[in-house]
């Protein structure tokens, strides 16, 4: 299992916290995700074998928040 922080912006309210955090979580391969409001970031425990950094943050981005480099 490998971890990554990684950022994203957008978020105004907890009900964007649980949706980034519910979008992290349905992927395959992910198995938590702490998604933060104050620090607009989320830490996720993943399988490198099964998804990557890269595909975590196209996935927030396809759920309608930023999630820059
Ligand atoms: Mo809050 Mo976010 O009212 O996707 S849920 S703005």
């Amino acid at each position: 299992m490998s971890e990554v922080t990684i950022k994203v912006q957008g978020m105004s309210c907890g009900g964007c916290v649980g949706n980034v955090t519910r979008t992290l979580t349905s992927l395959a391969g992910v198995s938590k995700a702490e998604v933060s409001l104050e620090q607009a970031s989320a830490t996720v425990q993943y399988d490198p074998e099964q998804i990557d950094p890269a595909a975590l943050r196209q996935a927030v981005e396809d759920a309608g928040f930023r999630a820059p480099q």
